[in-house]
């Protein structure tokens, strides 16, 4: 019977069989050494054998018995480390061609680029398989805090009618002779089905045809949405959105404190209260704090983001910041405008660590009013027909919000590119391959 390596602690001087792949392989003399590795660790196994036939990332079945270490050879930073197996057989389920680099050290040092042609080999690297794990667990704890707030997990087309948050940044694809699009955001659909189940979230695909290549933007992202109707106050939502957040990233960050040390990121700053200010009020701070004139803009831009961040971490210790009341021209149609001044809107970011993560509104609710907003943002009613029918039937009040999920990973993990934090990245110059390379091998 298997066992895996992280139980293997618990069977010193027991033979056991082990399964999994060669992390890496060192000859010593006589003696081969073998850190093997399965989905719960990493352990060292030494034979006498010469283990010629074994290459790094081969699948391998091993029998040994396990041993204690001696005291100076013990390895505090692995599980395993204070054990170690000796060989008795091994048998090569499937043999790994050469590498096209040394997979062995800890951090994989290969730029973005090679890092992603070789997608399928570099997820096998322990460390980049950490970011995952981490992503996993965060998509976890989001449902765990949907379903606390009681809403039902629902799942929505990607295939669309219309574009959902308007602008040009949409994919068409071609339905049997119909005109079709991918989804911008599962918007339309999280909002028809608060008509139905008052509160609802979904983890969905969200495609972006994203003219411009940055460290922030994917063209196939996920969305981690919910939306709750019946909402009494803009407090309510701004309360929801606050806690779903920091309740991801507090519950993840401490349940994976190790991984967060090795990738060297401090454990997240989340105060009792998230600093929350208007776009206004914001922009007023970085004024202060850069000199910046940001006056007549209507958004933050990447580097005030980054700004009130570190205002947000110096003046609350907080990682997050909360940005409402963005100018109503600036947000989707659906956007409720603020009826206190509706130049601006009852909407709101989320930001983390210097970076939106998130973003979200109350929404238009009245029939007559959606259309007209619609209307006064261009965007066509006739295409939008089972959307707009969920609001002559009595929608309630209601809001709600969206987070990224691979920009989420990519800063609790403080790493460099969005592309890091999704398995399998797409952006403008890539799917899976390289889409300039390949369009030349077309050519040839
Ligand atoms: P928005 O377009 O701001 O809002 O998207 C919500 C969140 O999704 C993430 N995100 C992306 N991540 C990577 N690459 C992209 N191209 C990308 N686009 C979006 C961001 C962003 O904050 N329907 C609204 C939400 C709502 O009102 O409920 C929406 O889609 O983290």
């Amino acid at each position: 019977m298997r066992t895996l390596i992280k139980d293997t602690i618990e069977k010193i001087g027991e033979t056991v069989t082990l399964k999994g792949w060669v992390n890496t392989k060192r000859d010593h003399g006589k003696l081969t050494f073998i850190d093997l590795r399965d989905r719960t660790g990493v352990i060292q196994c030494v034979g006498f054998q010469k283990m010629s036939d074994l290459t790094p990332e081969s699948s391998i079945e091993i029998i040994g018995v396990v041993k204690k270490r001696p005291e100076k050879m013990i390895n505090p930073a692995i599980i395993t480390g204070k054990v170690e197996i000796d060989v008795q057989e091994y048998v090569v389920l499937s043999k790994s061609e050469t590498l096209p680099f040394d997979m062995g050290q800890q951090t994989l040092n290969l730029e973005l680029p090679t890092l992603l042609d070789h997608r399928s080999l570099t997820l096998k690297h322990e460390k980049i398989q950490k970011i995952f794990k981490v992503q996993a667990a965060l998509a976890d704890e989001f449902r765990k805090s949907a379903e606390k707030l009681g809403c039902t997990e629902i799942f929505i087309p990607t295939i669309a009618a219309g574009a959902t948050e308007g602008g040009a940044e949409v994919f068409q694809v071609d339905y049997f002779g119909h005109k079709a699009f991918m989804t911008q955001s599962p918007q339309l659909y999280k909002q028809i089905m608060v008509g139905v189940l008052e509160r609802v979230y979904t983890i969905a695909k969200a495609y972006r045809a994203e003219p411009s290549v940055t460290t922030r933007h994917l063209t196939e992202a996920t969305q981690m949405d919910i939306e709750i109707a019946f909402i009494d106050s803009f407090d309510e939502l701004l309360n929801a959105l606050e806690y779903v957040g920091t309740s991801m990233v507090s519950n993840v960050s401490k349940n994976y404190s190790q991984i967060l040390e090795e990738f060297g990121v401090d454990q997240p700053l989340v105060p009792d209260q998230i600093p929350r200010l208007t776009l206004r009020q914001a922009q007023v701070i970085v004024t202060k704090r850069t000199g910046r004139d940001l006056s007549k803009e209507n958004d933050l831009n990447p580097e005030d983001e980054r700004e009130i961040c570190l205002w947000g971490k110096e003046e609350h210790q907080s990682d997050f910041v909360t940005i409402t009341h963005f100018p109503t021209k600036k947000r989707a149609f659906y956007t409720m405008p603020d009826p206190e001044n509706p130049e601006y809107s009852l909407s709101y970011d989320l930001l983390f660590r210097g970076i939106e993560i998130l973003s979200g509104s109350k929404r238009i609710n009245d029939y007559q009013q959606l259309i007209q907003a619609m209307k006064n943002k261009k965007v066509n009613p006739e295409n939008f027909g089972m959307y707009l029918m969920a609001f002559k039937y009595g929608m309630p009040p209601e809001g709600g919000f969206s987070f990224g999920l691979e920009r989420l990973t990519m800063k609790l993990l403080e790493l460099h590119n969005v592309r890091e934090a999704s398995l399998f990245p797409r952006d403008m110059e890539r799917i899976d391959e390289r889409l300039s390379q390949q369009s030349s091998e077309d050519n040839l």
